[in-house]
Parts: structure tokens; sequence; C-alpha cells
């Protein structure tokens, strides 16, 4: 998959440990993110993932009162980009729907997936703060993740400035630079309960 996919064999984990971002080890959820919500739009309903995904298969956070879930991630992919092109947010250069997503992750996104080799439900996000994964069910869950924030390769090269980071819960922080991906978490395999995007 284009030249991106020689990141994959060197982006095979990465650093654990200590970092700038302060994890929010014994925050509650209230305090990280007041009023996120665990409501989400699917299929013309309103479903609570903190109970069930309901064959939802992809969910968006949007903003902490907004996350949409689709069953594909194709669907997902048509309505966030036409959600950007209503919005003109944060496609940022962005050629055609659909040539820029990576492992199913769309453009300026950072992706997390319930299994390895990006498999499974997927959740994505971009705002600059800390979730609370429980809010989504997704606690213990992330086994690959894909960073497609802060630009690309074929467009002009990674900016650098778009960093994720998974929280354990215990202050040890994996963090998902921009223009990286890894199919195989490692030891951090389903240990991350927060996520900043
Ligand atoms: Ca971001
Ligand atoms: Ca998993
Ligand atoms: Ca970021």
């Amino acid at each position: 998959m284009r030249t991106r996919i020689r990141l994959l064999a060197s982006t095979v984990v990465v650093a654990l440990g200590v970092t700038g971002l302060a994890s929010p080890a014994n925050a509650s959820p209230s305090s990280q993110a007041p009023g996120e919500t665990s409501l989400a739009s699917f299929q013309g309903r309103t479903i609570d993932l903190s109970k069930s995904w309901e064959g939802a298969q992809a969910c968006a956070v949007l903003s902490r009162t907004e996350v949409r879930c689709y069953a594909s991630r194709e669907e997902e992919k048509a309505d966030l980009a036409s959600l950007a092109t209503s919005t003109s947010t944060s496609r940022g250069a962005g050629g055609p729907i659909g040539t820029l997503d990576w492992n199913g992750c769309d453009e300026d996104w950072l992706c997390i997936y319930e299994h390895a080799s990006f498999g499974g439900r997927k959740l994505s996000f971009n705002d600059e703060y800390w979730h609370d994964l429980d809010n989504w069910g997704f606690v213990d869950m992330t086994s690959s993740y894909t960073n497609n924030q802060g630009g690309n390769e074929i467009l002009g090269g990674c900016s650098g400035t778009d960093t994720g980071t998974l929280g354990d819960g215990a202050g040890n922080n994996l963090q998902m630079t921009d223009c990286t991906a890894s199919g195989n978490l490692g030891s951090y395999n389903d240990r991350a309960e927060d996520i900043h995007g």
C-alpha cells in the first residue's frame, strides 16, 4: 500500500514510559473530559457504547457531545468525508475521497482497533484532550493503531505536529507519532484506558 507501508515495519512499538503528557491515572472521567458522551448515533437510533456497540464496526468521536457509529469502515469514511466537506474542516490538502485513508483510518484521524493488524472494531479521535475509553466500552481492548494526522508522505511529508498518546491508567504512556502505525502493540496490547488525540 504505497510508500507508507514501510513505516509499519519500523514502528512496531514504540517507547513506553514517562512522557511530557500527564496520564490521567487516577482522574475521574468527568475531570478529564467534562460531559463526554457515551451515546452515539447508529442507523437512525441512539446507542450507548458503554453498554454495547450493537453491531457497529466503526465509531468516530467528533466532539464531547457527538459520536457517530457505522456498520462498516466504508460507511464511516463516506460520512466523515461529507462532513469535512460540508464544514470545511480538517481534510487539509486531502485528495479524492478514499485515496488517503490508511489501514481504514481516514485522513486527519487517529484510530485504534480492537484487534492486531488493524482488525476488529475501530474508534477514531482527533481532539487534543484526554478521553476515557470507558465511555465507549474500549478499556483494555486496543491492539493496534494508525495515526493518520499531521499530513502525509504523498502530499509533502508529515508535519510531526499531531502525536497521539495512549495511557494505561498507571502512568505508562504509549506515544503514537503522526504518520505512524503499529499492527501489534506488544506489551501494551489490551492495556490502554485513555487516549489523547
Ligand atoms: Ca489531533
Ligand atoms: Ca484487543
Ligand atoms: Ca495530538
